[in-house]
């Protein structure tokens, strides 16, 4: 039986180099992992991938159970709490980072949060808490981590976070996180703007609906994301590892002229105008 390199000379020399990660040598701080349905945790997986050196944060003690071991899968020993709705909380959060890291490359925000009492009924009666809760942990946060990132990313950085179509178009329940999204889209284009002297860029992924931790909390998502599906181009839905591999390019040189932009990884869902009629 010839070997493979008969077929292809050359090529099995590219077997014997090792691996060349788009982000070898960086080093990403990582926002949002609950546990292994999280798209935060697609993102680590493929930022692990490409080489980079990864450190996570969690929201609360009652995480850090799931999110340590999934961390050390990866090779990670920094595993650090941060409640995003305290400045302290991501002061002494960067304080930590800077001792273990020193420089950072790479920042994910992939949180959110709104009382679950405002993600039904109508959107009219959202309160006033409710709508600042919302904006306060899925929108400002963003602004708080990067400033905090700022100062170690002086080889320049990534900055990428997460939104949904709720944020431009109406969805049924999705409510006071339409306005934060959109508020979270228009935040990325302002960071862009004020760090991209820098070389920090600042983009968002917005996903198609995935049944995360906080997709699940939602009644009727099945439903939801069946209909995307069958009104997507692709036919289908999309999931944490294509979002990772679309943060991983985000994050890697190739998208060095890549800032303030939305990118939609939704299987074409919000390109239609009016879903095809059944297929037959
Ligand atoms: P998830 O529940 O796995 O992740 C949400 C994360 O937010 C959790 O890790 C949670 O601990 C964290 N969080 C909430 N409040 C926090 C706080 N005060 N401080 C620190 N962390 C806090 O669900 P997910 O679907 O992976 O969500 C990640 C991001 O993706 C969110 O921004 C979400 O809006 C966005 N997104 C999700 C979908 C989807 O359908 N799942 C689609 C598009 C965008
Ligand atoms: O952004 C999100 C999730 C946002 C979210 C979800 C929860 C559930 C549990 C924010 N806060 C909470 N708070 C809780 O207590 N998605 C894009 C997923 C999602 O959420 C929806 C969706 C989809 C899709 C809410 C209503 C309708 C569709």
């Amino acid at each position: 039986m010839p070997s493979e390199a008969t077929y292809f000379p050359g090529l099995s020399i590219t077997h014997t180099l090792p691996h060349m990660g788009m982000l070898d040598g960086k080093n990403a701080l990582i926002f949002g992992v609950a546990n292994d349905h999280s798209i935060a945790w697609g993102i680590a997986q493929a930022l692990h991938r490409e080489g980079a050196s990864l450190g996570f944060s969690y929201a609360g003690p009652n995480l850090e159970k799931r999110v340590r071991p999934l961390a050390e899968s990866l090779g990670s020993d920094f595993i650090d709490e941060c409640d995003v709705g305290s400045d302290e909380a991501i002061a002494a959060t960067f304080e930590r980072v800077k001792e273990r890291f020193g420089k950072l490359d790479i920042l994910v925000h992939a949180i959110a949060f709104a009382n679950r009492e405002d993600l039904m009924g109508r959107f009219v009666d959202t309160s006033r808490d409710g709508f600042l809760l919302a904006h306060n942990i899925s929108a400002y946060s963003l602004i708080g981590l990067t400033r905090a990132a700022r100062p170690l990313m002086v080889d320049g950085g990534s900055v990428v976070t997460m939104t949904y179509y709720g944020a431009e178009k109406v969805l049924p329940n999705y409510n006071v996180m339409g306005p934060a999204k959109a508020s979270l889209e228009a935040t990325v284009r302002y960071l862009a703007s004020d760090l991209g002297p820098e070389g920090i860029r600042v983009n968002a992924i917005s996903a198609g609906p995935i049944r995360t931790l906080a997709a699940s909390g939602i009644g009727g998502i099945r439903g939801f994301i069946k209909k995307a599906a069958e009104a997507a181009p692709l036919r289908r839905g999309v999931d944490i590892h294509e979002i990772g591999a679309t943060a991983a390019f985000l994050c890697s040189d190739g998208a060095g002229g890549i800032t303030g932009e939305t990118l939609y990884v939704d299987a074409g869902y919000n390109v239609m105008g009016m879903s095809e009629p059944d297929e037959a």
